[in-house]
Formats: structure tokens, sequence, C-alpha cells
């Protein structure tokens, strides 16, 4: 009996360790704070105020995310506020997101996608301005944040050792909620070997990611 129950016990632990982990992690630039996975889900990762702002480029950037999930729609909001601290501040004047990537479906455990807040034409937005980027996953386990405070340069290179592979080509309209991403068949309690390969290779970045920063 007190095995089954520590059996059943180890399967829930195992099963919110692997829940938490299936979230997002944004690996370039750095975050307004520590990722909490846990807080993922509130405003900006759980982080109400700007935090240290980083330099980023004023046209030539990205943002490297990794995610356990296997499909996924994302966007990225964008900010002018000095201390964008409500979901409003990343409202246009008419009330919706204020969008430096529109939101868009794919797959895959990481995706580097180009920022280029000079083609937003941003009234008063260039070098030396701060801005603030939230990232946002609609999940299927509900929307996440992260938010990463910025001041943008004309003259930031990227450091060369992040590597922006797996670069998604940005749709040229939105994506409409209705179309869901296409979902690859799933054995039934066997991996495939591709799903492995797969799994090995996050693992891999991730160690390699984590060593970087
Ligand atoms: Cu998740």
């Amino acid at each position: 009996m007190h095995i089954y129950v520590a059996t059943q016990l180890l399967l829930v632990v195992l099963a919110t360790v692997s829940a938490v982990s299936a979230h997002i992690k944004i690996a370039y630039p750095a975050l307004r704070g520590p990722n909490v996975a846990a807080n993922q889900p509130m405003f900006c990762g759980g982080y109400n105020n700007t935090g240290t702002r980083v330099p980023f480029p004023l046209s030539n950037g990205f943002v490297l995310f990794l995610t356990g999930h296997p499909t996924w729609t994302v966007g990225i909001q964008i900010s002018t506020a000095q201390d964008p601290s409500s979901f409003t501040d990343f409202h246009t004047s008419n009330g919706s997101d204020q969008l430096a990537v529109p939101y868009f479906s794919g797959q895959g455990p990481q995706r580097c996608i180009p920022v280029n807040v000079t083609a937003l034409g941003l009234p008063g937005v260039g070098d030396g301005s701060n801005v603030t980027l939230q990232f946002v996953e609609d999940a299927t386990d509900g929307y996440l944040y992260q938010c990463m405070d910025l001041t943008l340069s004309s003259t930031f290179m990227i450091p060369s050792d992040v590597q922006c592979t797996n670069i998604t080509a940005l749709p040229s309209s939105t994506t409409s909620s209705g179309s869901s991403p296409t979902s690859t068949s799933q054995g039934s309690g066997t991996l495939g070997s591709v799903q492995i390969s797969a799994f090995l290779g996050f693992s891999a970045l991730v160690l390699f990611l984590s060593n970087l920063l």
C-alpha cells in the first residue's frame, strides 16, 4: 500500500515537473527577472515593474524562444511606456495589442523570431528609446507571458555566440484565431525516433544555452 501511494505521488510529481518544464523559456534577450515557470500565466511572467534594461538592436534584433509545447501560437507585444506595468501599457490607443510581431503558429522546440522595431514606425521611437517587449504564447495550458526591458541601439550587435537558428519567416498578416496549427499524429504509448531525437536535441540545446546564460 505504501509503495502504491509512493508510486502515485511520484507520478504526480513527474507530471507536474513535465507540465512546468513544458512552458516557455526566452533564451534571448534577457528577461525582466528570473524565469519562474509557475508565474508565466501572469502579466510579464509575474514581474509588474521594469527591470534592468538591456541594449537591443534598433533594426535587426531577434527573440530566441524555447518551448516544450509541440505546437504553439506566439506573438510579441511592444510598449513604449517607461514603466509598463499592466496589459494596457501594451495596447494601442484603440485598445488592441500593439504588436512588434503578429501572432503566428508553428511547431518545434525552438524558434528565432526577427524583431525590427524601426519597421514598426512607432512615433518617437528610435536610437536610445526605451521599449519593453512582452512575449505571448497561446499555449495548450493557457496564455503565457515573458517581458524584456530594452534600450534600442543603432550600433549594438547581438553577441555572435547567441545562435539565431530555425529562423521564422514572419507572416505578412496577423494569424486569425480560427486557424489552428496542424497537429502531428501521436503514437499511443510509443515514442517515435523523431520525437526522441527532437527531445534529445532540445535537451542538448537547453544545456548549451544554460551554459551561455
Ligand atoms: Cu506549458
